[in-house]
């Protein structure tokens, strides 16, 4: 792993761990914590159901697990700060890490559909928003603040997203949130939270820090110190995005035949429709050919067979989606100054000798 930070703890695989691997092993899965990693005890825990509900609950492991039909799918996590280091490349960003292409992921999780918790529960006219509590306490909310989040009533109630207890059909590690976590499929890695205690049905977003504040993409010249709660744009659904995974950056090769190979994702009800790489900086495409999803909340992984001429030649891919959207070409187009959401093309560079 490239570890960013080890306090908290901050990590993602090389480009070369993800490549063609459709579900991400437990030990390559990328880490992404705001603070230090609660340990708690399973029998001891308890999940909270409140807010604007008829009857609110309050469950143990054993009750969720018996009490709601099992769901297992395949999802892609993403956070919102993946390839953030072709934005750093762009203009410095204070204080946040800059990650590859690596900050993202793809289990099979399972545990119980939030939809099923939520009819039981009963929402209420006016339950606009379904919020999110955990105990991890960031020092970079301001007040210090444990992690939370919301997502929409209308995402939370749509059946894919789960309360899972396991991952790639064990239980649960603690570093990626036991007892239990939200998934989120197609929205940011930030909405999918950890350690969940409580859930509220309200009828505005959550306030949290990660919520109001951080998470938002804030026009380019404006001071992220500064920022006030419902400053920028909220993310939700992941942006359309890809990487090269293979040959590294910076590979020296043969000259000849070589395989690139890579993910693409794209968010929330879109999906990948077609891959291009480019030898000749964007001016012609060839198709990579997508390896079928593991579902509708899953990336794909590509590849296509290129013919490297000798020196240094730049390679670069886009992804399009499903209502015909591509990637923007320039990550200094995006450049934001939280470094959230770089989906701009991808590019390596690599040297072939004869
Ligand atoms: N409680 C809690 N949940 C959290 C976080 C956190 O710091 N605390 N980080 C979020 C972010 S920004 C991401 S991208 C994902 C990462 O999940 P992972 O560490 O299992 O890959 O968890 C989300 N859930
Ligand atoms: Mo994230």
């Amino acid at each position: 792993m490239v570890v960013h930070r080890a306090e908290p703890y901050n990590a993602e695989p090389p480009p070369y761990a993800l490549a063609d691997q459709a579900v991400t092993s437990l030990d390559t899965f990328y880490s992404r914590n705001h603070g230090a990693i609660p340990d708690l005890d399973p029998s001891a825990w308890r999940l909270a159901v409140d807010g604007l509900v008829d009857r609110p609950l309050t469950l143990s492991l054993d009750e969720l697990r018996a009490g709601f039909p099992e769901r297992t799918l395949v999802a892609t996590l993403q956070c919102a700060g993946n390839r953030r280091a072709g934005f750093v490349q762009v203009r410095d960003i204070p204080g946040e890490d800059p990650w590859g292409p690596g900050a993202t992921s793809t289990a099979t999780w399972t545990g119980v559909s939030l939809a099923d918790v939520l009819a039981s529960a009963g929402l209420r006219p006016g339950a606009a928003h379904i919020a999110f509590t955990a105990p991890d306490v960031s020092e970079l909310a301001g007040p210090r603040e444990p992690y939370g989040g919301s997502i929409p009533t209308a995402k939370a109630t749509a059946g894919e997203v789960l309360l899972a207890w396991a991952m790639n059909g064990r239980t649960l590690p603690r570093v990626h949130g036991a007892p239990l976590r939200v998934v989120v499929p197609g929205w940011i890695g930030a909405r999918s939270v950890k350690w969940l205690q409580r859930v509220t049905a309200q009828a505005e977003p959550s306030g949290n820090y990660f919520q109001a504040v951080a998470y938002r993409i804030l026009p380019a010249e404006s001071d992220p110190d500064r920022a006030r709660p419902g400053d920028g744009i909220s993310l939700g659904s992941v942006a359309l995005n890809c990487a090269i995974l293979g040959p590294a950056a910076g590979a020296r090769l043969r000259r000849g035949l070589v395989e690139v190979t890579g993910y693409a994702y794209a968010g929330d009800d879109r999906a990948v429709a077609r891959m291009d790489v480019s030898l000749d900086e964007g001016r012609t495409w060839t198709q990579a050919r997508l390896a079928p999803p593991d579902g509708p909340w899953a990336w794909q992984h590509w590849r296509v067979t290129v013919d490297l001429p000798e020196g240094e030649t730049a390679i670069t891919a886009r992804a399009w989606d499903t209502t015909g959207a591509t990637q923007p070409e320039q990550a200094r187009h995006l450049w934001n100054p939280k470094g959230y959401a770089n989906n701009s093309w991808d590019r390596i560079a690599v040297t072939c000798v004869p």
